[in-house]
């Protein structure tokens, strides 16, 4: 478990001021140019010898992705795309650090630009959130006026400049090859990759996407070294983690915790416990709609990290941890889910634009019991067919919540078709009546 004093986001309740002053007083901007004169090739070594993962879902090595970027800059100029965009349902950890620690991030984005050789970062911020984006840009305002950003960047010999460009409410623009289309000032529709942005990114040239915490954590690793950050948690999954637990706890709340913890004791030390006690768990979402949900057995000994949850066949995906009780109804959850997916698909690929809708159908009939025990089968076949057969991850991201829900709530779908089928007759007779 994380001690106070090993907490990177120390305003994330905002509790302080973010400005640039009082941000100073809690360790930003502390001794950024010495850390840049470093070099390059260290900072980079730092960020992979930290372990530290991608924040925004997919958990890809930081300091790996840094790597791919050409070691030269040609014709082409770097660079570095922040992925502001939470989207993904139940994530709301970004935005608490864009709008009470944003210089933490601005000096994080600094220090990840000039490692590969960006002069030019743009921070992509979900239309919907506009409170954030302007103190983002208030703060982004406070550290030109300071001479952190701009000519010779904190003293840095850096040249570096940041924009915020604000979204317009798709959840698509969230995956990171939409979101460059977007920023291009195109339709936010995916790219086949590869080329990955490394090759080809914004404007066709070389880029980076990262996760505004994969991003803002940058400054304090370095300061207090990749050794501090790798003790938290387990082996390939290290470093702090910010957790979004809503639903049927007590208290709600974002909180940054160790990689690793156990869901048990995330809940009941963070969130006062599942409400009317551990034993009225149903079900948990451990990250974000996209990953298929865990009953009560598997939730009582996991742990929170990526590892732990692939092997549960679910995922640790932007760790926003949906708690779900026994009052819960899962068909109709898990159908209001399908339907976000539906509603968000961008249309591209045949199986993703028909097979979501298809799904959303089908489940909304079993959430009555109005199916056949067959099509539960049919539903899962689809659902496969869809996993792993499109352009981007949106495609898993509607089928794996269903497969969810289906390997562990099979026999609830059954009862409501069962009970249904064997209520029917008597209806009809009472009508023929
Ligand atoms: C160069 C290679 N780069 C991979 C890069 C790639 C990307 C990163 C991860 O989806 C997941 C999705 C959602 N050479 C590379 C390479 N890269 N191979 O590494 O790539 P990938 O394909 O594993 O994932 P992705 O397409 O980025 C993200 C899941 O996250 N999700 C979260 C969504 C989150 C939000 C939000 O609000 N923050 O929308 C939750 O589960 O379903 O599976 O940069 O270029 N050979
Ligand atoms: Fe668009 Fe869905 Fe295809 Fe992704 S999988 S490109 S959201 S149609």
């Amino acid at each position: 478990m994380l001690e106070d004093k090993d907490r990177i986001f120390t305003n994330l309740y905002g509790l302080h001021d973010w400005r640039l002053e009082e941000a100073k007083k809690r360790g930003a901007w502390n001794g950024t140019k010495d850390l840049m004169a470093m070099g390059r090739d260290w900072v980079i070594q730092q960020v992979k010898d930290s372990g530290l993962r991608g924040r925004g879902g997919a958990g890809f090595p930081t300091g790996l992705k840094w790597s791919f970027m050409p070691k030269e800059v040609g014709e082409r100029p770097h660079y570095l795309v922040v992925n502001a965009d939470e989207s993904e349902p139940g994530t709301c950890k970004d935005r608490e650090m864009m709008r009470h620690d944003p210089h933490l991030f601005i000096e994080g984005c600094l220090i990840a630009s000039f490692a590969m050789q960006a002069h030019v970062c743009y921070i992509y911020i979900r239309g919907e959130y506009v409170d954030e984006r302007n103190t983002l840009q208030a703060a982004i305002d406070e550290a030109y006026a300071a001479g952190l950003l701009g000519k010779n960047a904190a003293g840095s010999g850096w040249d570096f400049d940041l924009y915020v460009h604000h979204g317009a409410g798709a959840y698509i623009c969230g995956e990171e090859t939409a979101l460059l289309e977007s920023l291009e000032g195109k339709k936010g529709q995916p790219r086949l990759k590869p080329p990955f942005p490394a090759g080809a990114g914004v404007y066709g040239c070389p880029t980076t996407v990262n996760n505004v915490e994969s991003i803002a954590v940058v400054p304090t690793i370095l300061r207090r070294g990749a050794d501090w950050f790798r003790k938290f948690g387990r082996e390939n999954n290290h470093g702090t983690k910010v957790y979004c637990i809503s639903g049927h706890v007590n208290r709600p709340c974002n909180v940054e915790e160790a990689m690793s913890i156990p869901l048990k004791q995330l809940i009941d030390k963070h969130c006062g416990g599942v409400k009317g006690g551990w034993e009225n768990l149903k079900a948990v979402i451990p990250g974000g709609s996209s990953v298929p949900c865990l009953p009560k057995d598997i939730c009582d000994d996991i742990l929170m990290d990526f590892d732990a949850l692939r092997d549960a066949r679910s995922g640790l995906g932007t760790a926003a941890v949906i708690v779900m009780d026994q009052s819960t109804d899962i068909v109709r959850a898990i159908s209001r889910i399908s339907y976000f997916y539906k509603h968000e698909s961008c249309g591209q690929c045949t199986p993703c634009r028909e097979g979501t809708g298809w799904m959303w159908r089908v489940l909304e009939r079993m959430a009555i019991g109005d199916a056949t025990t067959e099509e539960i089968d049919k539903l899962l076949e689809v659902s496969t067919q869809i996993e792993g057969h499109t352009i981007c991850a949106l495609g898993d991201a509607a089928a794996w919540p269903v497969q969810g829900l289906i390997r562990h709530f099979r026999g609830e779908i059954e009862e409501r078709i069962n009970s249904y089928r064997n209520d029917r007759p008597h209806v009809a007779v009472a009508a023929a009546e």
